[in-house]
């Protein structure tokens, strides 16, 4: 297609960029400027509105696209062969080419917002100037292609289960859980912290089998759980806690496309995040709650299981 061809011209552009870059510098953890919170939920949530309009057959594949591009990793800097590449440029250009035009300008625009205007010229600094530019030049010629087959009406909305069994369990959990909810701090600057003696190359095993599963994952059960986060991220109050009722509705969400994946895709993911977090973060978490709250929360979350379980 004519997206797959312009990313090859976009790979002749920009591979030597790609090179340059220290993909496993700790930096990118960072938020762009200064720290911000509730602006960033709202450029996320202006991804989550453009990953919930895009078609959900692309996303599989971009997901696809990057688990394979992880498999061809080589050198200190941590960048994939040279076909891969390109092949995830071409993946998600087919993705942004999916949703309309506005949705991506959204995007664009809302993380503008929570950018320092000195962070692009940064991120020139650390690699070849002149590749930078090539790279650049190269997108814009890539974008017109994009643009070119580009849908111009956003996609149906997901269809929502309703009565299931997961959804009736997702009401008990939500009761059981929504105050250790309340007592988390949702707006604090430790999450974006790096995890205490882990590389990037090992977390990127871990993400990897999020991608994996994510990829694996009933297409409109993802598209609802997107449109659930939009939904609850609309209702938070000035703490960033979503109301009981949107806090239900991302629940039974989200245990619907954990049940549409087998259970092993799961518990990959469970290990290899386990592999990466030290007990005292989970400690640390644990310190900063009711631990009543804590408690029923996560007798919640064992009972929710067994049902997610039992339909999977
Ligand atoms: C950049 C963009 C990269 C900066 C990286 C910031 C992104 C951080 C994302 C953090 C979000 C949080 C997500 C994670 C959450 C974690 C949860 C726990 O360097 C601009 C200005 C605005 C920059 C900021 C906006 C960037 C938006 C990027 C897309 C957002 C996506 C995604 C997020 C991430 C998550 C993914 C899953 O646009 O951009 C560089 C440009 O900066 C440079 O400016 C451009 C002008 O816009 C353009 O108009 C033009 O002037 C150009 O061109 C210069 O510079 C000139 C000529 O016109 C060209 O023809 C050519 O010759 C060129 O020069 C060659 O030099
Ligand atoms: Mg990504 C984008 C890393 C998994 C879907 N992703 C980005 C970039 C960053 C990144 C490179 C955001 C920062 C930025 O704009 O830099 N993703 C990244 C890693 C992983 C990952 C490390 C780990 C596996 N992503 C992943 C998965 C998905 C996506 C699983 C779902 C399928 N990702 C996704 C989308 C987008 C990203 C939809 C973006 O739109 C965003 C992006 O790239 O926006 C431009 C600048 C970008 C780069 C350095 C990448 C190359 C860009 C072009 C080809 C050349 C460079 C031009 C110029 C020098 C700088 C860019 C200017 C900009 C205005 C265009
Ligand atoms: C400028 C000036 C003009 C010239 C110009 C110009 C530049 C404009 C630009 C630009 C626009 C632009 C847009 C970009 C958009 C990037 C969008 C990224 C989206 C990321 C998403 C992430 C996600 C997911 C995902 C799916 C999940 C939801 C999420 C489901 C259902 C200024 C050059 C024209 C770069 C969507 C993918 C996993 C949130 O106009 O003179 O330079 O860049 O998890 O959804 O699972
Ligand atoms: C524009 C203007 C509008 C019209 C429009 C428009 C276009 C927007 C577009 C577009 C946005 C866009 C985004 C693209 C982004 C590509 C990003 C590629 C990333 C590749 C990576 C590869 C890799 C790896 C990996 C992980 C490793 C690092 C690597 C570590 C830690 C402008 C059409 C709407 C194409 C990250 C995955 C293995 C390098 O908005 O008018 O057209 O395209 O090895 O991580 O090692
Ligand atoms: C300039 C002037 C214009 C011309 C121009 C120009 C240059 C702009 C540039 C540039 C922008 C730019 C951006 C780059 C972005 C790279 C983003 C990389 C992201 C990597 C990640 C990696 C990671 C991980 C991971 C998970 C870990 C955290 C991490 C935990 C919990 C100035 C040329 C346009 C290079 C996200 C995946 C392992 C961080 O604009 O005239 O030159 O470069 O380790 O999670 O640990
Ligand atoms: C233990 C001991 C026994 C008792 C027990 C026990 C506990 C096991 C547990 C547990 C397992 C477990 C699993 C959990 C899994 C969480 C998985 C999260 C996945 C996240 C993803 C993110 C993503 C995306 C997304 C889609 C994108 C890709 C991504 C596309 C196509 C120890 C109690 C049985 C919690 C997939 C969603 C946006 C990466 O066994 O005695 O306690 O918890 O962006 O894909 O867009
Ligand atoms: C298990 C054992 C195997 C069998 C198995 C199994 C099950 C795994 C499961 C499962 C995993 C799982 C995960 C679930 C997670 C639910 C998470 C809910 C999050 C809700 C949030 C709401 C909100 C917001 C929001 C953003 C705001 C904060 C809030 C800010 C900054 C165990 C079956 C495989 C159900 C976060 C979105 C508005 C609070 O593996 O043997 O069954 O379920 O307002 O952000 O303000
Ligand atoms: C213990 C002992 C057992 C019993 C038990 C127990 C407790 C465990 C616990 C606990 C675990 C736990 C975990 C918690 C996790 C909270 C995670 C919140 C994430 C929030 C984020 C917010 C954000 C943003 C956002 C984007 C911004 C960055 C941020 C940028 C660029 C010990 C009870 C089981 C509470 C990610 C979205 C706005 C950070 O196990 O016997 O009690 O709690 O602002 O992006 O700025």
């Amino acid at each position: 297609d004519q997206i797959g061809d312009a990313a090859k011209k976009l790979g002749d552009a920009s591979y030597d960029f790609a090179k340059e870059v220290d993909w496993n510098n700790g930096v990118f953890l960072q938020a762009p400027g200064s720290f911000q919170p509730l602006k960033a939920l709202k450029a996320i949530d202006k991804m989550i509105e453009m990953g919930a309009a895009a078609d959900p057959e692309l996303l599989k594949k971009a997901a696809d696209a990057h688990h394979k591009a992880i498999g061809s990793i080589s050198g200190p800097n941590g960048v994939t062969s040279r076909a891969d590449w390109d092949a995830v440029n071409a993946a998600l250009g087919r993705v942004v080419a999916s949703v309309p035009k506005q949705k991506v300008m959204d995007v664009y625009d809302a993380v503008k917002d929570i950018t320092d205007p000195k962070v692009p010229a940064y991120m020139k600094s650390l690699v070849n100037g002149a590749d930078a530019e090539k790279a650049y030049q190269g997108f814009l010629e890539f974008k017109d292609v994009v643009a070119a087959n580009q849908v111009t009406t956003a996609s149906a909305a997901a269809t929502v289960p309703t009565g299931d069994k997961i959804g009736t369990a997702a009401k008990a959990l939500s009761d059981a859980s929504y105050p250790f909810i309340k007592d988390i701090d949702w707006l604090s600057d430790i999450y974006p912290k790096p995890l205490p003696g882990k590389t990037a190359p090992e977390t990127l095993k871990a993400i990897d089998k999020m991608i994996v599963m994510g990829s694996k994952m009933d297409g409109n059960l993802l598209k609802a759980a997107a449109e659930a986060h939009h939904k609850a991220i609309g209702s938070i109050d000035a703490t960033g806690v979503t109301s009981p009722e949107d806090y239900e509705a991302v629940n039974a969400a989200l245990g619907r496309i954990v049940a549409s994946v087998p259970k092993q895709t799961v518990m990959d993911v469970y290990n290899s995040m386990a592999k990466i977090v030290d007990p005292s973060v989970t400690n640390n978490m644990f310190s900063k709650v009711s631990p009543l709250d804590a408690s029923s929360a996560a007798k919640g979350f064992y009972t929710f299981k067994d049902v997610v379980e039992a339909v999977q």
